[in-house]
């Protein structure tokens, strides 16, 4: 099997689990360099994490190191220039969610791959989650017949602001956060939709974004689905990060309940089962559950370089998510339904 040689820019928050699931795969992949325009960060991630070098000049790290990928952990903002500056090194790409702040970017970074001839993958990781990954085989196996309905709700009033309090600051909020994962979980369920509609609020206080958004979806064979993203839900117990599912096909259906739980209804028979992730050394609750989807998410992203296939969460599908984002904004712009654009 290759090793292969990567580096890691954005040594913030979210780069930990990063560099620590990039160690459970050490067999097959190597961080070999850090960067991050804050030096400190840079020296400490090499430090914490054993990588031998760290720089604060991507173009410097890129042309010294020659990586065979680059794993990005930026916030929004910085993707396009680095997956251009991938793109101009030749190099393999990985990037976090959301793909950028806006359309232009998204399109743009995905083309600069394409003439590249280098592949780009999105961190997008919820549909790696275990009960997620489960349920998506029990549903694609045909057992439970074409899609007619779903439900996707990622619902919590976890402080998200204290490790991300980025989030505060930006104005189209829930959506490009997490509204990416679960209408990205909606496609792999329901596939491409054909009209959006979506409604926001603002509830929390201090914010500058939408804290709630509902999104109501109409899908290429008729189906119908709603997907709900809440930063403002108070409750007990509060199920962060977990993201609970109902789907409905022509022969039965399943939920995706709290902890993990699979409840199905099929002609073959019903029955439930639990699809939690194994606990990992360096994992903690609430965050497990992605913490696990980060490893599967890495580990797609080599069997996909070994096999010289495309990921299934590519630059080009992942525009098909973030269509459905730019949807629910004119939705909620124009106060109606939107047509969303649709890519190969
Ligand atoms: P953060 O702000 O804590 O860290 C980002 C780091 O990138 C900072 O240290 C910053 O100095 C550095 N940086 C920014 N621009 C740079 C550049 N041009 N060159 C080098 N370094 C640069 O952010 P975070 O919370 O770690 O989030 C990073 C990304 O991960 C975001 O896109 C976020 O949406 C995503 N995220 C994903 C998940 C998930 O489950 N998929 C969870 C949390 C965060
Ligand atoms: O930013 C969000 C994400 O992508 O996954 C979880 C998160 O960190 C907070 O909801």
């Amino acid at each position: 099997m290759t090793l292969r040689r990567g580096a890691l820019v954005g040594c913030g928050f979210f780069a930990r689990n990063h560099l620590n699931a990039w160690g459970e795969l050490a067999d097959r992949a190597k961080i070999v360099a850090v960067c991050d325009v804050d030096g400190e960060k840079a020296a400490a991630a090499a430090a914490d994490f054993g990588v031998p070098a760290f720089y604060t000049d991507f173009e410097k790290m890129l042309a010294t190191e020659k990586p065979d990928f680059v794993d990005i952990v930026t916030t929004a903002p910085s993707h396009r220039a680095l997956v251009e500056a991938c793109a101009r090194h030749g190099v393999a790409a990985i990037v976090q969610k959301p793909l950028a702040p806006d359309w232009e970017d998204c399109r743009a970074l995905v083309s600069a791959m394409d003439r590249a001839g280098r592949p780009l993958m999105v961190h997008e990781n919820f549909r790696f989650q275990a009960p997620l990954l489960r349920a998506a085989e029990i549903a694609r196996s045909g057992v439970l017949g074409e899609p007619t309905w779903g439900r996707f709700a990622f619902r919590t009033g976890y402080d998200i602001y204290k490790g991300q309090p980025y989030l505060a600051e930006v104005e189209r909020f829930v959506l490009l956060d997490i509204g990416v994962h679960v209408l990205d979980v909606a496609r792999v369920f329901m596939g491409e939709a054909t009209t959006v509609y979506c409604l926001d609020q603002a509830i929390k206080q201090g914010i500058k974004g939408e804290d709630q958004a509902t999104v109501m979806m109409r899908h290429a064979n008729g189906a119908v689905s709603v997907s709900e993203c809440s930063y403002a839900s108070r409750q007990s117990p509060d199920l962060f990060p977990q993201t609970l599912i109902h789907f409905e096909g022509t022969k039965g259906s399943i939920r995706v309940e709290a902890d993990c739980r699979l409840v199905v209804t099929s002609p073959d028979g019903n029955f439930t089962e639990i699809a939690a992730p194994k606990p990992l050394s360096w994992g903690g609750e609430p965050w497990l559950l992605i913490q696990d989807s980060v490893v599967s998410t890495q580990r797609h992203w080599l069997d996909s370089l070994d096999a010289n296939s495309a990921p299934a969460t590519s630059g080009h599908d992942n525009l098909n998510t973030f269509a459905l984002v730019e949807a629910a904004y004119k939705s909620i712009e124009t106060g109606g339904p939107v047509t969303p654009e649709t890519f190969e």
